[in-house]
């Protein structure tokens, strides 16, 4: 893999991920590895969507292919996001914010395409994780510019060291639930928004709250890689994640929206 990874000091980046719920490092990659990514990532579009189950990608409007929104386990059908996601420095960050080695679970593509987005509603991922334990990391890597204008990710920081919060039905496609109270005066005092390059890449604890707006522009998208690792101490429920995930399939299915 011909890609270059800025890592800042890797000390720093484990003290701030406990402190904060997340690690922030606003160029990963350069202009012109994102380039490669990218034209990785449109091959992947045009030899790999077509392979995948329906319950593994999500579209605004599933007549139109225009609004590819969401997709789950591209490590599974193409070696070089497989290697990107198994055996690239990204694991290595993730195994340093948990302070143990990592067992990879899902590479994932958020997008918001223009016009037609949802918001990603306040959550906290380790809600849907099914874990014994909070062990787990999610990586987030924009695959291009990320502002107000187009959905950028947003953390409430140091959410990551209270319990987790009430979460009910969202009714947004690919994010089923969110945190029913949030909106506090410690939430917004305690609000991030992480504007920035194609590049930028934010890795968050599984108990942080984040969320992002839908995206405003009638011309941009706004996408992103998720790369969801576990800690080797989390033992993964996995019949209680196909329990759920099959619900939650049978329903969208049943109202056409997949
Ligand atoms: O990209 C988004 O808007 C949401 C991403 C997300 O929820 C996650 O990476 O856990």
């Amino acid at each position: 893999m011909n890609l270059e990874f800025n890592i800042p000091n890797m000390v720093d980046l484990k003290k701030s991920y406990d402190e904060d719920g997340y690690n922030h490092i606003p160029e990963l990659f350069s202009a012109s590895d994102m380039d490669i990514l990218n034209k990785e990532f449109n091959r992947y579009i045009k030899d790999c969507v077509p392979m995948m189950k329906d319950q593994e990608v999500y579209y605004v409007d599933k007549s139109n292919k225009d609004t590819l929104m969401q997709m789950q386990k591209l490590e599974e059908y193409d070696n070089f996001f497989h290697e990107l996601f198994f055996n690239s420095k990204i694991k290595d960050l993730a195994a340093n914010a948990l302070g143990e080695d990592v067992v990879p679970r899902a590479m994932e593509y958020f997008n918001k395409p223009p016009g037609k987005s949802n918001p990603t509603p306040p959550h906290q991922d380790g809600y849907y994780f099914n874990l014994d334990n909070d062990k787990a990391v999610t990586g987030w890597l924009a695959l291009e510019d990320v502002d107000d204008e187009n959905g950028c990710i947003h953390y409430v920081k140091g959410s990551h060291k209270h319990e987790y919060r009430p979460h009910g039905r969202s009714e947004i496609l690919g994010f089923s639930q969110g945190v029913t109270d949030f909106g506090t005066e410690e939430d917004k005092k305690n609000t991030v928004k992480f504007e920035g390059k194609a590049g930028m890449f934010l890795m968050h604890d599984a108990k942080i709250i984040h969320f992002a707006s839908s995206n405003k522009s009638s011309v941009r998208t706004r996408r992103a890689f998720g790369f969801v690792y576990h800690g080797v101490s989390a033992k993964h429920d996995v019949e209680k994640g196909k329990a759920y995930q099959k619900k939650l399939h049978d329903e969208l299915k049943e109202k056409k929206i997949i």
